[in-house]
């Protein structure tokens, strides 16, 4: 086999608003449910709080040339949609605008091209204050202006749109364990939050396609999975991994690329699931030209034999016993910082599981990568384990890809060390080392591999 990747291969990197841009009370910025959720004591570690972060939002020319040294083609980053609509709704802020336009003219300059999120997690507070975010239907109408101005003043140069990053966190973690903001407990909640999340990310490519049509762009939902292997090959064992997927990412993917939520959910979630209309159906059907897919992790799943077991996440207000399945990690596995374990086989294996359910999509790794405890600038920069995660997981893609999946690209998360969200600054991912005191870059081993991986489009990923 060929040891490089497809021709015109994406290799990106990626990064959000709230965990790398700082200057939160800047550019006439309001603040979001996350400036919120940092106000709440004892929600995120150390008390850290996104107020500075890496200071981007200052820094965005020394950061083009982080990434143009790099060789990225692609950088993946989120509109801070507290910047543009200060609160939720009305006039575009002039100030926010510009700040985008001389990140998306700087990237351009530089041959990089921009993949632009609209929603990675920073929702206007006054929407969560006055109108309930995403638990109110209205947000899919608010959501569509704000998605319309952003296609207007950018899309222009913007060619490749991401509707919303991971709505199972917005749905799970933000609304039924709540360590994510809002920081919402409940068993039913995440069923609304996660209608609303669908129905308006359908809205906005709905007006993408029908009134920007001529900007010749992509559009589509970037969805979060990790892969379930069964922990026997007893068929109880099968059911419950097949079952976990469904939970996880065919809540999600299921009704844009089927028409409705899986059959095992109206099941076991009955009347607090919502319900598609007809013409809700027909919105959502179709509504991503391509299959966004971040993928960290993998976990073995089983039938319990008791009583609903949540090996994962503690206070999570039910959501969890829905599904009803154990989840164990095999011992032997490395783990990384963040307690998630590397199992690049699983990344191959899930690859295939969206290939054969979705009908051979386009695929798009949007997020991949690794937190690796990195107490000093030494150890930091150091980061061969790191190295290795990337060769490894890039590998089982290229073996994917060999096995007929349709992936063209590959983002690493993240370009740079940033806020971990209820990790705080605890937890760095980064290609690219940020000193928090000095704010000062370096890159790391990494990005110096990842370099030269770039260069040879692959051709250096190890083989097996
Ligand atoms: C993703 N989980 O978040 C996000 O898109 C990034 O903003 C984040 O920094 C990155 O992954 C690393 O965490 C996730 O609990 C958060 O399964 C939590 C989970 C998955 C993804």
């Amino acid at each position: 086999m060929n040891n490089q990747f497809p021709e015109n291969f994406v290799w990106g990197a990626a990064t959000a608003s709230y965990q790398v841009e700082g200057a939160v009370r800047e550019g006439g910025r309001a603040p979001s449910i996350w400036d919120a959720m940092c106000q709440t004591p004892g929600k995120i570690m150390n008390g850290d709080t996104g107020d500075v972060a890496c200071d981007h939002y200052h820094r965005i020319e020394e950061d083009v040339k982080l990434m143009k040294d790099i060789g990225l083609t692609a950088y993946r980053f989120s509109i801070a949609w507290p910047r543009i609509q200060p609160d939720g709704q009305g006039e575009a802020n002039p100030a926010g605008i510009a700040f985008y336009n001389r990140l998306i003219d700087c990237l351009l300059e530089n041959g990089i091209q921009p993949w632009v999120t609209l929603y990675h997690w920073d929702l206007p507070l006054a929407l969560q204050i006055e109108h309930d975010g995403w638990l109110n239907r209205d947000i899919v109408d608010r959501f569509s202006v704000y998605a319309r101005i952003c296609f207007e003043n950018f899309g222009d140069r913007v060619k490749n749109w991401i509707t919303l990053n991971e709505p199972w966190c917005s749905a799970v973690l933000g609304h039924g364990c709540g360590v994510h903001a809002p920081g919402r407990v409940s068993n039913t909640e995440p069923y609304i939050a996660a209608h609303h999340l669908i129905l308006s990310h359908a809205k906005a490519v709905e007006i993408y396609r029908s009134e920007f049509s001529g900007q010749h762009g992509m559009i589509g939902l970037v969805n979060n999975c990790d892969y379930r292997y069964p922990l026997t090959e007893s068929d109880a064992d099968k059911a419950a991994a097949e079952r976990s997927m469904e939970f996880f990412l065919a809540w999600f993917a299921d009704p844009v690329w089927k028409g409705d939520y899986p059959a095992v959910m109206r099941e076991r979630v009955g009347d607090r699931l919502p319900i598609f209309s007809d013409e809700e159906r027909t919105m959502v059907l179709g509504s991503s030209d391509f299959f966004g897919l971040n993928h960290y992790t993998t976990m073995l799943a089983s039938e319990p034999n008791e009583k609903p077991h949540d090996a994962s996440v503690a206070g999570n207000g039910g959501i969890f016993d829905d599904q009803h399945v154990r989840l164990d990690v095999d011992p032997t596995w490395e783990q990384t910082h963040m307690g998630w374990s590397i199992v690049p086989e699983g990344c191959r294996e899930l690859l295939k599981w969206i290939d054969a359910r979705y009908g051979h999509p386009i695929i798009y790794i949007t997020e991949n990568g690794c937190a690796l405890d990195e107490p000093d600038h030494d150890t930091g920069i150091n980061d061969t384990a790191r190295v290795d995660f990337h060769d490894r997981y890039l590998r089982e893609c290229r073996n994917a890809i060999g096995q007929g999946v349709d992936l063209r690209g590959y983002f690493t998360w993240s370009l740079m060390d940033n806020f971990e969200w209820s990790f705080g600054y605890g937890r760095r991912f980064g290609l690219v080392r940020i000193d928090y005191e000095t704010l000062e870059r370096t890159p790391k081993l990494s990005a110096r591999w990842y370099h030269d991986a770039i260069a040879l489009n692959g051709e250096s990923i190890s083989l097996k």
